[in-house]
């Protein structure tokens, strides 16, 4: 049957193009929303006395005469503009071509997506980016959070990698793709990277629920805190020198779901705009003297990144610098240790090595010095924490920045037994076809585990090193099954154990969406804690659904709708909202009910 979204039929109607040729199919399932925020960068600049410098309000006006990057026609179609009520909301063309993956199910299938493009002012060379202009980022994206399902930052190159760093760690318990993007050529030229970037980076954004701030390059995602730029003339311009992509975007986009960051928390997305200032970057070069690193670590310093020679070495036969570096650490100032190498980490296997340990140094693994450098920055500023426990967060993973020992590395499911009896008895030996098999598997099993509530089973199987937030050939992951069921442990191991709770099914479903359905307030509230919340549709529906709980006397069902967060005052498909319909009926407990309810709930208004 073919449904239209009722706000959207109702402008449709004084729409002028009535002769819609491609109606929406239950639109929530059908429509991805992606926010970009065009920060500036060479993607939108233009030559200006033979310089190129960014240009104000001409990007969207130019991506509208794009095909490939606006669909007219659809807009048109749809009353896209009337809709959203800006001209800056654009979508993409169809997806006809196989360019994605359905992997393990966690993609959806052929959506639309719809963008809305904010631009700054000015817009920036990324040479001029401050920690403020992160914080306006960070602040822009908490805000509209809620109203969109991914987030695209055009920035330009230059800066992007500090950016990316900066973002991940500011960003707390995400749950969304974030990724920056731009170009290394402007988009108003012939020939320009700008547009495949773009493009690529709305279509992951849009599909995919990677809990990550990512930046997309020349057809790879990586994790943003783990690239740095590499070269000036390429349109290969990023480097992830120490993991592997999160994602390749070839014929199909495939996402490496094994590397993609799994969400560990129950508790909701904010983003953290303190940063401490006082911090700096320091490289050691054959000669560096002493008194150059004592002025460069004199107050108000408060944290360091020393890039270092190889896995992590310093002269060490140069009792003067040691000193100045163990004065420092004794004073209070944290220092990063960070090898200067693209490649690799830093170890305790010299004693070139040993002495900064000794100098009070903290090794900063393989983090990249833009990745040490904002963390250190992000970390100084926790007012709540002492020293003792801001030098161990800088030595923790926080956000994927740095490798985990390898020492207890986990079994894969491919070498577990299990697997292995199943792939004799089918006589399969490549590990593509063993791989098959997991990813065919594990999703069953895991569902089969959630809906009896074994968190036993569970646990055993992400031993076996699978990926709790697989979803099944609809794609309804385990927390779906324990949203439905009300398993308030299950669903709680599951969000600390990478389940994401903005996993969308085929229908466009979510966990929430499911526990309201099934009435289960706790597992509503769990959810609600961890930051899960209705789509925009889904809200705008939702006066009907209450209109009708009202009229038939349904106090629960009216509670659990309010504790999901919907509006109660939001009126039904005529204009009117649950309290005229239960006055109307005379249902006065009904009317008594949504009066105390709504009173002591304040709304919290979002920017749209
Ligand atoms: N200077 C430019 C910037 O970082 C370089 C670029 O975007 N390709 O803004």
């Amino acid at each position: 049957s073919i449904q239209l979204h009722p706000t959207r039929m109702r402008k449709l109607s004084s729409c002028n193009s009535l002769d819609l040729i491609e109606p929406l199919v239950s639109p929530a399932a059908a429509e991805a929303r992606v926010l970009v925020i065009n920060t500036g960068g060479t993607i939108g600049m233009t030559l200006h006395d033979n310089v190129l410098a960014p240009k104000a309000n001409a990007f969207v006006q130019s991506l509208r005469k794009l095909p490939i990057i606006h669909d007219e026609l659809y807009a048109q179609q749809t009353c896209l503009y009337n809709y959203y009520g800006s001209d800056n909301t654009l979508v993409l063309p169809k997806i006809t071509h196989h360019s994605e993956n359905l992997h393990h199910g966690l993609s959806k299938d052929n959506k639309r997506i719809i963008y809305t493009v904010i631009e700054y002012n000015p817009l920036l060379d990324s040479s001029n980016m401050t920690t403020e202009d992160w914080g306006r980022i960070g602040k822009d994206i908490e805000k509209n959070y809620e109203n969109f399902d991914g987030f695209v930052i055009l920035h330009g190159t230059d800066t992007m990698a500090y950016t990316a760093s900066a973002l991940s760690f500011m960003c707390e318990h995400l749950g969304k793709p974030i990724i920056l993007t731009g170009s290394q050529v402007p988009i108003y030229e012939m020939r320009n990277d700008g547009r495949d970037n773009l493009l690529g980076a709305l279509l992951i954004a849009g599909q995919f629920v990677i809990p990550e701030v990512c930046l997309y390059f020349y057809n790879k995602l990586y994790r943003g805190n783990r690239v740095t730029k590499v070269d000036t003339g390429s349109f290969n311009a990023f480097n992830s020198p120490n993991l592997a992509p999160l994602a390749i975007a070839e014929v199909d986009i495939t996402i490496n779901w094994d590397t993609v960051w799994r969400a560990n928390t129950t508790a909701k997305f904010q983003v953290s705009t303190e940063l401490n200032r006082n911090v700096g970057l320091l490289r050691l070069f054959p000669g560096i003297t002493a008194a150059t690193v004592r002025a460069f670590l004199q107050p108000p310093m408060e944290g360091v990144v020393l890039e270092t020679y190889g896995s992590g070495n310093a002269p060490d036969n140069r009792p003067d610098l040691l000193e100045e570096l163990k004065k420092a650490t004794d004073s209070g100032v944290i220092i990063i240790n960070c090898t200067q190498c693209l490649r690799g980490t830093v170890s305790a296997s010299y004693n070139t090595g040993k002495v900064l340990m000794d100098a009070g140094l903290i090794a900063g693994g393989d983090m990249t010095p833009e990745a040490a450098l904002s963390k250190l920055s992000y970390v100084l500023a926790k007012k709540d924490l002492d020293i003792a426990a801001k030098k161990k967060m800088m030595s923790q993973n926080l956000r994927g920045e740095m490798s985990a020992d390898l020492a207890g590395a986990k079994l894969n499911l491919s070498d577990s037994r299990f697997i292995q009896v199943i792939a004799k008895s089918l006589s399969i030996s490549c590990k593509e076809e063993l791989e098959a098999i997991r990813d065919a598997l594990t999703p069953p099993l895991a569902c089969a585990a959630a809906k009896i509530g074994d968190v036993e089973a569970l646990e055993a199987l992400k031993e076996m090193g699978s990926n709790l937030c697989l979803g099944d050939y609809d794609g309804r992951t385990p927390l779906h099954i324990a949203a439905c069921e009300g398993h308030l442990n299950m669903v709680q191991y599951l969000l600390i154990n990478g389940a994401s709770v903005y996993a969308k099914d085929r229908y466009g479903d979510t966990p929430l969406c499911n526990a309201v359905r099934f009435r289960h307030k706790d597992v509503v509230q769990l959810l609600r804690k961890t930051g899960a919340h209705f789509s925009r549709n889904k809200l705008e529906e939702a006066g009907t659904e209450l209109c009708s709980l009202a009229a038939s006397g349904d106090l629960e069902g009216l509670e659990i709708w309010n504790v999901a967060g919907a509006d109660l005052s939001k009126p039904g498909y005529d204009g009117q909202t649950a309290i005229q319909v239960a006055k109307a009926v005379g249902k006065k407990d009904v009317v008594a009910f949504l009066v105390q309810l709504m009173s002591t709930k304040s709304k919290s208004g979002v920017i749209e």
